[in-house]
């Protein structure tokens, strides 16, 4: 045994007696993190650009700002980076892409015209990675969506256009399933909306109604494939209205039992997805959430262990949602190492995980007894429990570096092969 994990087994071994002296068995919370599958999402590594030979700038009212050098510039580079950042992230995990990731090679394929051999590559890597994909259409940037609407268009013959490319991914999505051996979440979200006031809020809406109704026309089993549904209260340029509401998508989904898609970044900023978990979960089949960090606006900053992102992680033990819930990650942020934010983000939504799993009983059993005080004062109290020396403990049985290890070699990385990239 090294020093250093000679050292991280010392110090587990006091947090663990610590946490039984409280009532926590960490063995049971080090099992239970170990099996939450996480969503990262691709599209940290090249800001949402993907690989289609005709390159359509980013729209449909979400933005990436910042300039730093190393964005992958096809699958290849996107899949080194991705494997850069898994291992060095604890656990077991899944990828989710958008259908503007296919390896196209220097063909054209148009939105309408993508097929599960664009998607084969992916699929052999994850294989070769052990982990999981998951699957979106992609409704955004793109000629055909340059007015802001899409499934919701008045043209019919756009809405068909849009239509056809969502129901081919859910056979993409569904086939990919089937391969993995491992359902595969394809969420549904749209940027449809208007700038200033519509006068007609309502037949938009029933015409997106329809165009769902028609995508999930054709039958595809549970086993392989999930369909989520992306709610949003407003974008760049979609303002005053966005045709797929909180409360448009959640009658839909509650109505035709998809899964809703809750993203920390598409309510009122005093609004919390936290306290969405329970309500949604009782009327719906499973929840897909995308954790992400609004700072005065859907921005879209790396996640954090901040209290938004660690209130969510405390719903989801509390109210046993965890095997109902995929949690996904959304974020996209130019500015900084983009392996470094998928790391960071990653590990801040674990850590959340763990420090929930990690919750003495007494806070419960306070509100039962009604001791709102007590209640309280352990609520405070498991913040500073020795969480950090459990976490210290994951990273070494996952094989992944502890602390800031990681960032030395993904600084190597940086200079040796992003660097190149300029
Ligand atoms: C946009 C939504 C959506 C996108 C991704 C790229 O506001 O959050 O999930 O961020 O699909
Ligand atoms: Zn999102």
């Amino acid at each position: 045994m090294s020093k250093s994990s000679h050292s991280v087994e010392l110090a587990y071994r006091m947090a663990r007696d610590r946490y039984a002296s409280v009532g926590v068995d960490t063995e049971v919370a080090l099992e239970r993190l170990a099996s939450i599958p996480i969503s990262i999402h691709c599209w940290q590594g090249d800001d949402v650009r993907g690989f289609e030979t005709s390159s359509n700038a980013l729209s449909g009212g979400i933005a990436v700002t910042g300039s730093h050098f190393g964005a992958a510039r096809n699958a290849d580079e996107l899949r080194a980076d991705l494997e850069v950042a898994l291992n060095r992230i604890p656990g077991s995990h899944r990828i989710n892409l958008h259908a503007i990731y296919g390896d196209f090679g220097d063909a054209k394929v148009d939105r309408d015209a993508i097929e599960f051999e664009h998607f084969r590559s992916w699929v052999d890597w994850a294989r070769s990675q052990e982990v999981g994909l998951d699957f979106n259409p992609t409704c955004f940037s793109h000629p055909q969506s340059a007015d802001g609407f899409t499934l919701s268009h008045a043209n019919p013959s756009v809405r068909a256009f849009w239509i056809e490319h969502c129901i081919r991914t859910r056979s993409i999505a569904s086939q990919i399933g089937a391969e993995l051996g491992s359902a595969v979440v394809n969420n549904i979200w749209i940027p449809d909306g208007s700038k200033d006031l519509p006068a007609n809020r309502l037949e938009p809406r029933l015409r997106l109604s329809d165009s769902l109704d028609q995508i999930f026309q054709s039958p595809h089993p549970e086993s392989h494939l999930l369909d989520a549904l992306e709610c949003k209260l407003f974008g760049l340029g979609s303002e005053a209205y966005v045709v797929g509401s909180h409360e448009f998508y959640l009658g839909y989904a509650i109505k035709h039992q998809k899964l809703l898609c809750l993203d920390a970044g598409h309510f009122h900023p005093t609004e919390s997805i936290a306290d969405k978990i329970s309500s949604v979960l009782m009327f719906v089949p499973r929840l897909l959430l995308h954790v992400s960090r609004p700072m005065r606006w859907d921005s879209d900053h790396v996640v954090l262990l901040d209290d938004p992102t660690l209130a969510i992680a405390h719903e989801l033990v509390r109210c046993n949602a965890l095997h109902r819930t995929h949690v996904g990650l959304d974020y996209f942020d130019a500015s900084i190492n983009r392996i470094a934010a998928w790391i960071l983000g990653t590990r801040s939504i674990l850590k959340a995980l763990l420090i929930a799993l990690l919750e003495p009983a007494e806070v419960r059993l306070a509100e039962e007894r009604g001791d709102l005080t007590a209640r309280l004062l352990w609520m405070e109290e498991l913040k500073s429990l020795p969480w950090t020396h459990v976490w210290d403990k994951f990273c070494e049985v996952q094989n992944v570096p502890i602390g800031l290890e990681w960032w030395s070699d993904v600084q190597e990385y940086e200079s040796d092969v992003l660097s190149q990239r300029r």
